[in-house]
């Protein structure tokens, strides 16, 4: 077996230089299609990232794309762990005391852990556009994919402070919506699944793009994995 064959055969190659397919994704889903974000007993796990950490150059730099996953990612699954378990430590004391601060605290964590876990996949270094179901659900909702991309443009680049512009699929009222998303929790609607979610906190840009924002959220357009976020709604449409 020649080494090209070999490393496409084990995978390897993933891990370099071609571009992620799903079923090279297929590790981050479990079998219903959802987004693994914990091991069997419940514990938060982080993943490695679906692709090398300069895979997205020159849209996304190396060197944030690195901090963002390890640390701010990362950071908020370790501290959705501690949350869990200083909530399940005050029920079984019965000490109720400060409860509340770990309960608001892991949905500020474990948000963030799920939006993420779905922002690294709907990321590509390939030109893509939605296409199928998605296309037709965008036309249908929003009347068009040029009419979409500017309103979750501005609602991505308009978030006050840190915070993300969301598409998402509403199953009550059998819609794609938008949202604008503050912080990791605020503002979201009950009963909605992220599709595509566009992170704006300043972490995700500022080391290239300084205060532009704005920039960063067009050039985003360019590396958005549409095939994806199309995977997600036929999940999502499952529920339905
Ligand atoms: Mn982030």
């Amino acid at each position: 077996m020649d080494r090209k064959k070999f490393l496409s055969t084990t995978g390897v190659l993933a891990a370099t230089s071609v571009l992620p397919t799903n079923s090279l994704l297929a590790h981050h889903y479990d079998n219903n299609g959802l987004d693994k974000l914990t091991d069997d007993k419940g514990t938060f796990i982080h993943l490695p990232l679906p692709y090398n950490k300069n895979f997205l150059e020159p849209y996304m730099d190396e060197e944030t794309l690195y901090l963002h996953h390890t640390f701010h990612h990362g950071g908020a699954v370790k501290a959705a762990n501690k949350d869990s378990e200083m909530i399940q430590k005050a029920i079984t004391e019965n000490n109720l005391e400060t409860v509340d601060y770990w309960t608001r605290k892991l949905s500020h964590h474990f948000s963030s852990h799920v939006l993420h876990t779905i922002f690294w996949t709907n990321l590509s270094n390939k030109k893509t556009s939605p296409q199928g179901e998605l296309l037709k659900r965008i036309e249908k909702d929003f009347g068009s994919y040029d009419r979409l991309k500017v309103y979750i443009a501005k609602t991505a680049k308009d978030v006050d402070g840190n915070g993300w512009g969301i598409l998402g699929y509403q199953p009550y009222s059998d819609k794609l919506t938008v949202m604008q998303c503050e912080n990791h929790e605020k503002l979201t609607q009950w009963g909605v699944i992220p599709l595509l979610v566009i992170d704006v906190w300043e972490h995700a840009y500022y080391l290239k793009y300084k205060n532009k924002r704005t920039d960063f959220v067009d050039t985003l357009f360019s590396i958005i994995n549409w095939d994806n976020v199309g995977d997600r709604l036929n999940t999502a449409l499952k529920l339905k």
